[in-house]
């Protein structure tokens, strides 16, 4: 297998490897390698087990079967398969959202009483968008109307999806044009499996503008509206310093990680560890006090908005617990590993599951509901106390690596820096000294170097001006390596860093979790409509150098929608089918006016994403 230098190039991530090694204990890469070789149909889409005279598979090298008992060839079978991807992901991001607006609509009526309404100017420019009167009314009440006017985008049978007319006009005119302006969330998640259900959709192109659809309710529909609510509930990010990697771990402190993706339990998590009577009571456990850090999105959450340190991304959740030192694991959705269970059993750590809808073997079942929210949130935090003494002190390896990170950047905050208008970033971006803006996002994957692809690819962009905004994994890679300090400016192109320099900011601006991105797509609308061009004509692309998740799979698809040409660093499974990956690289150009390429090589990545910033940068009549 490979050794722990393959397999990260994270330091505090190659530490607990060892660790891990050392205690015997598996981890992600050591179940990736007993997969191996991995299989050759599923790799290139062409297995098909939508119904049960299957399972069918088609042989890609054009001997054995080529079409499917029903007769689906390749393209087809490939085609569902995709789309079935994007359903998947756009549905996760989009019933995160769903808790998040019944949570806002129960805090509205009094009934959940941990919440109140912490960005009013938020609420209110929500409210005007809609509509909304908000004049001699209370926040709650206008909070109420809110609620349910977003909570009918989900059920809606006719469009528009309201936070899709913030897309510039153009664009809005492509998406009719294509026949894909999203009617409704759940409608559209619904025809996708509908479509692929046997004998319904058997065209390939139909499919995937159909895919194109569904996404654009997810980036532009269910991802804006968790951002926008979490925003109102929980305040809009503004810059804030803190810091990333297993080092931020306490040896002396009751360590408590948030993992997962919504801020709904991980907020009161936060404000529960302040509680005096908590650190009195961790204090006669014999800790010095609370620690909360964070995990994947979750903790991308809390960093935005407090500060919380970020423990570390995808890949370093089963070394956080091998640390040590980790009193509890307190998960919610999404990103999970369900090995985490067996893994906290050979160590103290209690691993506790906490959402309705997400149960895990060897867990602690401590179910949360936004009535008793704080409650809850306080008995976990007593359990992970209690547990304390527990500790091993001759097992806790907790390694030294952490970094000092600037996060924050909501489009709002990104906005205020410049002075409330974009004008001085597209000075900046006119001039020169700026080349362009590049969205570097998505997940880990042990199929290639842990942050390999990540970190080289950004600083590859900032090396050559590129402004990079970030979130998820991304993000967090980019935190650990330092590259989220606004002295990262040095690695910066001379134009970059004099832009940087005179801001104070990050050439890496941290955008937040990957329902975020939404917020990457009301900066590109606000950089656009300010120049009263489409946003496939700036000179901008996007990454996911390391995804792995179906809804990096919906967040692709929406960015290539929005006009964003994207760079994918792991290989989707569409390679059966020339038909379809014609269409992602090429075909959907002439739709949407932006394609999908792969390239693992993150120089390669950046290359490429350079040369298309180039390219429309001649198109707005801007110097190279
Ligand atoms: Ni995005 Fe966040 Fe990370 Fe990937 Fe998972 S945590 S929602 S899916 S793995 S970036």
């Amino acid at each position: 297998g490979k050794n722990v230098y393959e397999k990260s190039v994270d330091p505090a991530t190659r530490a607990m490897l060892l660790e891990a090694d050392r205690a015997g204990i598996e981890t992600a890469w050591d179940r990736f390698e007993k997969q191996q070789p991995q299989c050759g149909f599923g790799q290139l889409g062409v297995c098909c087990r939508n119904c049960n005279m299957g399972p069918c598979r088609i042989d890609p090298f054009g001997e054995g079967a080529d079409k499917g008992v029903c007769g689906a060839t390749a393209d087809i079978i490939v085609a569902r398969n995709l789309l079935r991807m994007i359903a998947a992901g756009a549905a996760a991001h989009s019933d995160h959202a769903r808790d998040a607006v019944l949570a806002f609509k129960k805090m509205a009526e009094g009934k959940a009483q941990s919440y109140q309404i912490k960005d009013e100017a938020k609420l209110n420019a929500l409210a005007s968008e809609y509509n909304i009167s908000t004049e001699d009314r209370s926040p709650e009440e206008v909070a109420f109307d809110l609620a349910n006017i977003l909570l009918s985008e989900f059920g809606k049978q006719t469009g528009p999806i309201q936070f899709t007319r913030r897309a510039p006009a153009k664009r809005q005119k492509v998406w009719e044009a294509a026949g894909i302006d999203p009617r409704g969330v759940d409608r559209e998640i619904v025809e996708c499996m509908h479509r692929t259900h046997i004998g319904v959709d058997n065209d390939p192109v139909h499919i995937l503008l159909h895919g194109l659809r569904t996404s654009i309710s997810d980036g532009w529909g269910g991802s804006m509206i968790a951002t926008d609510v979490q925003d109102v509930l929980f305040g809009t990010p503004t810059p804030v310093v803190s810091e990333s990697n297993l080092g931020v771990l306490k040896e002396d402190e009751v360590n408590i990680i948030v993992h997962g993706h919504e801020p709904i339990l991980s907020e009161m998590i936060v404000a529960a560890a302040e509680d005096p009577d908590m650190i009195a009571l961790a204090k006669k456990m014999g800790a010095k006090g609370i620690s909360v850090a964070g995990m994947c999105c979750t903790g991308n959450e809390v960093l935005m908005r407090h500060g919380v340190a970020t423990a570390g991304n995808f890949l370093q959740q089963e070394l956080a617990v091998i640390t040590g030192a980790v009193e509890a694991m307190v998960v919610d959705v999404q990103c999970i590993m369900p090995a985490l269970g067996n893994l906290s059993g050979c160590y103290h750590t209690k691993f506790i599951s906490t959402s309705p809808k997400a149960d895990f073997p060897g867990a602690v079942r401590m179910e949360y509901h936004e009535e008793k929210a704080l409650e809850t949130a306080r008995e976990i935090i007593k359990t992970a106390v209690e547990n304390y003494p527990n500790r091993d002190r001759a097992r806790v390896n907790i390694p030294k690596e952490k970094s000092a990170c600037m996060v924050g950047f909501s489009a709002e905050a990104i906005l205020g820096a410049l002075g409330g208008t974009p004008q001085p970033l597209i000075d900046a971006i006119v001039s020169g000294a700026v080349k362009g803006v590049g969205a570097v996002v998505g997940c880990n994957n042990p199929k290639v170097q842990h942050d390999y692809g990540h970190v080289n690819l950004v600083r590859e962009l900032i090396k050559n001006d590129v402004l990079v905004v970030t979130t998820g994994c991304n993000a967090i890679a980019c935190a650990k390596a330092g590259l989220l300090r606004p002295e990262a400016a040095k690695e910066a192109g001379s134009g970059l860093r004099a832009v940087c320099e005179s801001l104070g900011v990050p050439p890496v601006l941290h955008m937040g979790s990957c329902v975020d991105i939404s917020r990457i797509l009301v900066l590109a609308a606000a950089l656009a409509n300010h120049l009263g061009v489409d946003i496939s004509d700036l000179p901008a692309a996007g990454a996911a150098p390391e995804w792995m998740s179906e809804k990096a799979v919906s967040i692709g698809a929406y960015v290539v929608a929005s006009g964003v040409y994207t760079v994918l660093g792991t290989v989707p499974p569409v390679l059966g089918s020339s038909e379809v990956t014609n269409v992602l690289t090429k075909g959907v150009g002439g739709v949407v006016g932006a394609t999908f390429a792969v390239e693992p090589d993150p120089f390669k990545a950046a290359d490429l994403m350079i040369d298309h910033i180039q390219e429309k940068r001649k198109g707005l009549g801007l110097k190279s």
